[in-house]
């Protein structure tokens, strides 16, 4: 049912996955995309949500400038929740929540594509299994000023019961995690880490991307 890269490659592609927007930049987006993937960033997600988000024309200019660079580094662009976005410009993945467009239906629409799905729960986790999903986002772990609509902070203690309870599917811990978490919430049970401001809002974001890095390895 999930798509057709192997759990052992997208269990790489999660280490160091950075969820990116004009929004969360402070400067211009391209340029801290390039300097993430120098880095050595695994994964991008284009994610263009919150107050002064760019639409239509604007969000796809941004979306295929991006792209461009996620593809010159070999490394996959994910597109948060937009599946028109991604198919339109043809994204190796789509992530969902789970107040977007169904898990089920997305894998429809995007065929072999990533898919991605935030669960917060076991129960959810088995459905995002059974929908197809290629990997989970499990979160916040930590207090995060990068989403209004947050569920309640978890700790690292879902991604440790999911675990126990059998969950094997690719994770990825996402909410306020810095450098110093990293390590804690991959010894919880996650394969990586998926970051907004820890390197988007850090004065040297190809170093802080790299230090991301050098937490994973074990
Ligand atoms: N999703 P930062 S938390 C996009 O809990 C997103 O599902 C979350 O940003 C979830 O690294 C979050 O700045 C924001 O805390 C992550």
């Amino acid at each position: 049912m999930s798509g057709s890269i192997s759990p052992e490659q997208m269990r790489q592609y999660l280490r160091m996955y950075l969820v990116i927007g004009s929004v969360n930049c402070r400067e211009k987006p391209l340029c801290v995309v390039e300097e993430a993937l120098r880095g050595g960033a695994t994964m991008i997600q284009f994610r263009e949500k919150g107050p002064g988000a760019l639409t239509g024309e604007a969000k796809l200019a941004l979306a295929l400038e991006l792209q461009a660079a996620c593809r010159r580094a070999g490394v996959p662009f994910i597109v948060n929740d937009d599946v028109e976005l991604a198919a339109r410009i043809g994204a190796d993945g789509v992530h969902v929540g789970q107040d977007d467009e169904s898990a089920a239906a997305v894998r429809k629409r995007i065929g072999n594509r990533i898919l991605g799905v935030s669960a917060h729960t076991v129960k959810e986790a088995r459905t995002a299994l059974a929908h197809g999903a290629d990997y989970i986002g499990v979160g916040p772990i930590y207090p995060t000023l990068s989403k209004d609509d947050a569920r309640p902070v978890q700790g690292t203690r879902m991604i440790q019961e999911m675990r126990e309870q059998g969950i094997k599917l690719p994770i990825v811990g996402i909410g306020g995690i810095t450098t110093s978490r990293a390590a804690e919430v991959v010894r919880a049970g996650a394969d990586g880490v998926a970051v907004i401001s820890a390197v988007t809002q850090s004065d040297n974001v190809r170093e802080a991307v790299q230090s991301f890095v050098n937490q994973m390895v074990q």
